[in-house]
C-alpha cells in the first residue's frame, strides 16, 4: 500500500514538473449534432472545483448538469459518458439524505434566449491526485440534460436526455479513445513498476 503511494506521489511530481498547470482546465461543450455550444472553465478551489459555464442553444428554463464518469462524448445520446461520477457509492441528488454523487451539481437556468452564464461549485472534488479527482484515470465529462434535476430521484434526478457534453480529459491534448481507459499514459509509470 505504502509503495503505491510512493509511486503515485512520484507521478504527481513528474506531472507537475512538465509545466502543465493542474489547477485550471477549459472544457469545450458540444450538442448532440456535434456543434460547439460553449465552454466550461474549471478552477481548483479549497472546497471543491468551481465550474464557470457559458452555453447557448438551450431551451429556456432549468437543466440538470452533472460530471459523468468517462471522458467520452459521443452524440447524439452521450451514453458513452457513463453514469454520474460517484466514488463514494452514494445515492443521487443534492437533496437526497444519502446523497449526493460527487458529480452532482445544482441545476443551471437558461434565459429566454437559451443562454447560460453560470458559476457552480462541485463540492469536495479536486483536479489534483486522489479519489475525488475529476481527472482520475483518463478523466470525466460534463453533461447537460434536457430537463431539470429534481435532486432526489434515482439514478439521475429524472433529468431526461443528455443534450450537451464536454470531455474533461486527464491529458488535455490526447484524443479520446475508449480502449485506453484506465491504461497509464505516462511512460514513467512503466519504469516505476519495473523497479518494484
Ligand atoms: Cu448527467
Ligand atoms: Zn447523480
Amino acid at each position: 500500500m505504502r509503495l503505491i503511494f510512493i509511486i503515485l506521489f512520484t507521478l504527481v511530481l513528474a506531472s507537475c514538473s512538465n509545466g502543465e498547470s493542474e489547477s485550471t482546465r477549459t472544457v469545450e461543450m458540444y450538442n448532440g449534432a456535434g456543434d460547439m455550444v460553449g465552454a466550461a472553465t474549471l478552477n481548483e478551489m479549497p472546497d471543491g472545483v468551481q465550474v464557470k459555464l457559458k452555453l447557448e442553444g438551450l431551451t429556456p428554463g432549468l437543466h440538470g448538469i452533472h460530471v459523468h464518469e468517462y471522458p467520452l462524448c459521443e452524440g447524439p445520446d452521450f451514453k458513452s459518458a457513463g453514469s454520474h461520477l460517484n466514488p463514494e457509492g452514494n445515492e443521487h441528488g443534492l437533496m437526497h439524505p444519502e446523497g449526493a454523487h460527487l458529480g452532482d451539481l445544482p441545476n443551471i437556468e437558461a434565459d429566454s434566449d437559451g443562454l447560460v452564464d453560470a458559476e457552480l461549485m462541485l463540492s469536495g472534488a479536486t483536479l489534483s491526485e486522489g479519489k475525488n479527482s475529476i481527472l482520475k484515470g483518463d478523466g470525466t465529462s460534463l453533461v447537460v440534460h434536457e430537463s431539470q434535476d429534481d435532486g432526489v430521484s434515482q439514478p439521475a434526478g429524472n433529468s431526461g436526455a443528455r443534450i450537451m457534453c464536454g470531455e474533461i480529459k486527464a491529458e488535455p491534448n490526447s484524443s479520446s479513445d475508449a480502449n485506453t481507459e484506465d491504461t497509464p499514459t505516462d511512460p514513467t509509470e512503466t519504469n516505476e513498476k519495473q523497479e518494484e
